[in-house]
């Protein structure tokens, strides 16, 4: 079975941090298939070396080269790789064929761009999963310090809307660094006071508007993560099997056989 989280949103809003911790989680339970580390983020400064990584961007395109060759800026040069890279189906097959009954983890650059307007970037690739029998799993992550500033953490939920429309499928938002407010114990009166921020708003408002669609879409669905707290990557490892319709030690891959027989 093929499975890929992608790991989208904000710069800076954790996403690196997070494809390691549940990549370590993973490995940490000793399963019998690795989760392997991809990254597509041009302008990352993680090691290239870093073991199990399945593929880096990296590997084909060099941000500084691009900037010189087309005179463009750094974020102008990542867009170019990602469009590029997006619209190169036949080479991203290749990169996926080794990777056929693995579960990748795909970290993904944080200029917003790519998720909400960019055509043939990040929304090609993900395409180019699906047409290669990857179940996907989308995940959005927004920064804590966002929750305790009302207008910010509804801009940044608005972002991941957008994003959900331009990527063509359904995400799941996590709210990165719990430790900084004090741990996902926290979570549901930051919750609660967002909530009487958006009851308090008068109806016709256009904060009172936006009130109605996050009732609509739910927002009690974002879940919160600590990476300090192996219970927590052990919670949105949970709700990830949920999404994926697989109980959790399919997931886990520790029934390397039964994969097999799916295939
Ligand atoms: N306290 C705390 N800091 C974190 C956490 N996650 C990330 N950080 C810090 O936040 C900064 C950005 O984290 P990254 O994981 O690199 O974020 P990113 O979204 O991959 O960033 P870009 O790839 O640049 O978009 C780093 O300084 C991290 O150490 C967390 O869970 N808790
Ligand atoms: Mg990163």
């Amino acid at each position: 079975m093929k499975r890929a989280l992608f790991v989208v949103g904000p710069a800076g809003s954790g996403k690196t941090t997070l494809c390691e911790a549940i990549q370590d989680y993973l490995l940490g339970k000793n399963c019998g298939i690795l989760p392997h580390y991809v990254n597509l983020d041009p302008a990352s400064n993680i090691p290239q070396s870093k073991s199990n990584n399945a593929w880096d961007i990296r590997e084909k395109w060099n941000l500084e080269d691009v900037m010189r060759l087309y005179q463009l800026g750094p974020n102008g040069a990542l867009m170019y790789i990602l469009e590029s890279f997006g619209k190169d189906a036949e080479h991203l097959a290749e990169k996926l064929q080794p990777w056929q009954e693995d579960f990748l983890i795909v970290d993904c650059p944080g200029q917003i761009e790519a998720y909400i307007h960019q055509e043939g970037g990040m929304n090609s690739v993900i395409s180019t999963f699906k047409d290669h029998g990857y179940d996907i799993i989308i995940l959005f992550t927004l920064d804590s310090t966002f929750i305790n500033n009302h207008r910010k953490m509804l801009l940044g939920v608005l972002i991941s809307l957008v994003s959900m429309l331009h990527l063509g499928e359904a995400l799941l938002i996590v709210v990165t660094k719990m430790d900084v407010v004090g741990g996902v114990e926290e979570w549901d009166s930051l919750q609660d006071s967002l909530q009487d921020f958006l009851n308090t708003q008068e109806q016709n408002s256009f904060l009172g508007k936006l009130g109605n669609i996050f009732d609509k879409f739910g927002i009690s669905e974002i879940i919160p993560v600590d990476v300090t707290e192996p219970e927590s990557i052990a919670f949105l490892h949970g709700r990830l099997c949920n999404i994926l319709g697989q109980d959790e030690d399919q997931v886990n891959f520790n029934d390397n056989d039964a994969d097999h027989d799916e295939e």
